[in-house]
């Protein structure tokens, strides 16, 4: 009798409410702890969320209000950015301390409040000062809005996979050390799969295990958190078909191997269509110069129903370290899915052209161990952090805490993938580049060879670009742009621009705020490898950025 009446009132709630009322709130509670945890056959103490390495997944749908409330019990401060979500007009959510808001402090919370507008598939969170987003991250999924499908054959489970390092030491000592040396931190001692690194060094740590069913597909939702490497990723026997990255709808393509930087996502569907068996899962990092990584292969095991643990398991070769080739493939197959529902939306004319050099240089640095200390820049700018969150200076009209001249070329420009200039030493400042409101920017990454050239997973908030052109040694600007991609190029929010090699991204400048760019090798970040783009209020009714909520906390 009760149930009936339920069920009545429900088919009452769902007549009042039809589907096309959409809009919901998801509400969550971040706890930030430190809790001790094992993962290489060693207790020690990591600061998470909830408990949890990796953190909990957030799950919403396109046009949902998400509202986290982050509650600060560590001794550390803390802010989670929510990578990749637009956050149109709500700068104040996005989360990089002291460019969007000051640190979340001992004992102190704060609401996250935003909406999920107009993207779909998997993102990632992360914390967002220092080094704690090693262990501080989790997986955010974005399903499409009720009652859309996917645009591509429905599978029949979804599974998330979260790749990170893992050091025995804490890793804000390994950075701290590092910064004080001048030297580069020490490399992880492990990657992981959903927090476990299967064996590794002296060491029978467990492995994660993906359970499947002969006939079945999945759709894997793979999001790179490790702090300083892009890896590949395979799986023994199968072939995967990428249908998205960083929550775009991609054209769908198959490939047996994956590279992913960190920051990125990708969703690709497996079919257990093999025989009955246990197959190697692993990953294992990328690079294609000389320098130190970590270069241990996590491991993992695809198991069907029916096996055993204790049976033999089918492997696979990893790609050798420097495999380039295999990331050229891979990066080139991507292409937007560009369909009537989900047009790739390239700025066909460009109001902002830009080019910025980015790589590592050398300072002086009396008190380092060889005299000097590795830096990184961009356009010779190593970015210093200020003291009050850029955001804040800028709504509040409050000077002195940044000037808005960052260089739109390298101010002094040389073969940046050929001899290194004479001084390589950098210039420091805390410069934003300014944008009009829908003003469109194309932006040339070009790598520089200083010390080594390396490929930098370039991270920018609260835009989407696409990847219109990219190439090795130097950037042509006659040349060049004959051969951009201006019809159904990828998009993304990260992407990894080519060692000594240059990458062109463009997108519109629709979102007003303070929006940090960034290389997302933490390393480099450190270093100095960051600055942002002041995107101006426009005119119009819903073109200026909203308020700051009463709890954003105070430096
Ligand atoms: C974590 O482990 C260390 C040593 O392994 C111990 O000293 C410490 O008390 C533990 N902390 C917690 C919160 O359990
Ligand atoms: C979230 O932001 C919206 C729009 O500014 C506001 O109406 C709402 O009260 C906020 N919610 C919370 C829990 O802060
Ligand atoms: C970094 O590695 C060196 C050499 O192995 C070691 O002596 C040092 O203690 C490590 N630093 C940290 C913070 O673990
Ligand atoms: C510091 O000097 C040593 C010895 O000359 C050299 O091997 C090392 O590469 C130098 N390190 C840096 C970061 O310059
Ligand atoms: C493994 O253990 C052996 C013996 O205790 C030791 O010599 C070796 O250095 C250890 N290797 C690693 C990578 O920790
Ligand atoms: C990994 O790097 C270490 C230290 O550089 C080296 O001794 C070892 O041979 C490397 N292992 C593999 C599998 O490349
Ligand atoms: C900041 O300056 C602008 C332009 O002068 C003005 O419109 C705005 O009201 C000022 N904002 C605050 C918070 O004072
Ligand atoms: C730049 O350096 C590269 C690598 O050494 C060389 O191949 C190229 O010719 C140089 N370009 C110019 C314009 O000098
Ligand atoms: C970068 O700035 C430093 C310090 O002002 C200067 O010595 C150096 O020549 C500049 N390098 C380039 C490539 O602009
Ligand atoms: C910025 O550069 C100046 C001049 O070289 C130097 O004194 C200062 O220490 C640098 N600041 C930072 C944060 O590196
Ligand atoms: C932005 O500019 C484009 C192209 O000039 C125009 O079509 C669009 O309406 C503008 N959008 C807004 C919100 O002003
Ligand atoms: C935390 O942030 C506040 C505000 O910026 C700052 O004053 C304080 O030094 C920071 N604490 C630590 C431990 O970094
Ligand atoms: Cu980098």
């Amino acid at each position: 009798m009760m149930e009936l009446r339920v069920l009545v009132l429900m088919l009452v709630v769902a007549f009042l409410y039809p589907t096309c009322v959409e809009s919901r709130v998801r509400n969550y509670k971040f706890s930030v702890v430190r809790k001790n945890t094992t993962a290489l056959c060693a207790s020690k103490p990591i600061i998470v969320v909830n408990g949890k390495f990796p953190g909990p997944t957030l799950y919403a749908r396109e046009d949902d209000i998400v509202i986290v409330r982050v509650v600060n019990h560590v001794k550390d401060n803390v802010t989670i950015h929510w990578h990749g979500v637009r956050q149109l007009r709500t700068g104040w959510s996005d989360g990089p301390a002291y460019i969007t808001q000051c640190p979340i402090q001992t004992g102190q919370s704060y609401i996250y409040n935003f909406t999920l507008t107009g993207q779909r598939g998997t993102l990632l969170w992360h914390a967002h000062i220092n080094w704690q987003r090693a262990t501080v991250h989790g997986a955010i999924v974005i399903l499409p809005k009720r009652g859309v499908p996917y645009p591509f054959p429905k599978p029949d489970k979804e599974e998330i996979i979260i790749f990170g390092e893992w050091w025995k030491s804490d890793v804000e000592a390994v950075i701290n050390q590092a910064m004080k040396l001048g030297q580069p931190p020490n490399v992880s001692d492990a990657h992981t799969i959903n927090g476990l690194p299967g064996p590794a060094p002296n060491c029978s740590s467990q492995g994660y295990t993906l359970q499947v069913e002969t006939g079945k597909t999945y759709l894997l939702r793979i999001v790179n958190a490790a702090v300083n490497e892009e890896l590949f990723f395979k799986i023994a026997g199968h072939q995967l078909t990428i249908v998205e990255v960083d929550a775009s709808y991609t054209k769908p393509f198959k490939t047996d191997t994956i590279f992913i930087g960190p920051g990125q996502t990708t969703n690709a569907l497996l079919t257990a269509d093999q025989k009955i068996g246990n197959y190697l899962i692993a990953i294992s990092p990328f690079m294609d110069t000389i320098v130190a990584i970590d270069n241990q292969t996590a491991m993992g095991t695809l198991r069907y129903n029916g096996m055993l643990a204790v049976s033999s398991t089918t492997l696979t070769a990893m790609p050798p370290q420097n495999a380039t080739p295999i990331t050229t493939k891979f990066m080139d197959s991507l292409r937007s899915l560009n369909s009537k529902e989900y047009p790739a939306n390239v700025p066909q004319t460009v109001d902002h052209s830009l080019m910025f050099a980015i790589g590592v240089a050398v300072n002086p640095c009396a008190t380092c161990v060889n005299g000097s200390r590795v830096m990184a820049d961009i356009n010779n700018v190593s970015f210093v952090m200020p003291t009050t969150a850029i955001l804040q200076a800028h709504y509040y009209n409050i000077s002195g805490v940044y000037t808005d001249d960052f260089p739109a070329n390298p101010p002094n420009p040389y073969n940046y993938t050929g001899t290194p200039p004479t001084s390589i030493q950098t210039n420091n400042g805390t410069k934003v580049y300014r944008l009009a409101y829908n003003s469109t920017v194309q932006l040339v990454l070009q790598g520089t060879s200083i010390i080594a050239p390396e490929s930098h997973p370039t991270h920018l908030h609260g835009f989407n670009f696409y990847v219109v052109g990219k190439g090795l040694g130097n950037y042509d600007p006659k040349n060049d742009p004959k051969n951009f991609n201006l019809v159904d190029p990828v998009e993304r929010n990260t992407i990894s621009v080519p060692t000594a090699g240059w990458t062109a991204i463009r997108f519109r400048a629709d979102n007003p705020g303070v929006w940090f760019m960034h290389c997302h090798l933490e390393v480099h970040t450190t270093w100095g490898l960051k600055m942002a783009f002041l995107v101006e209020n426009g005119k119009g009714p819903n073109q200026s950025i909203l308020p700051p909520p009463n709890d954003l906390p105070k430096c």
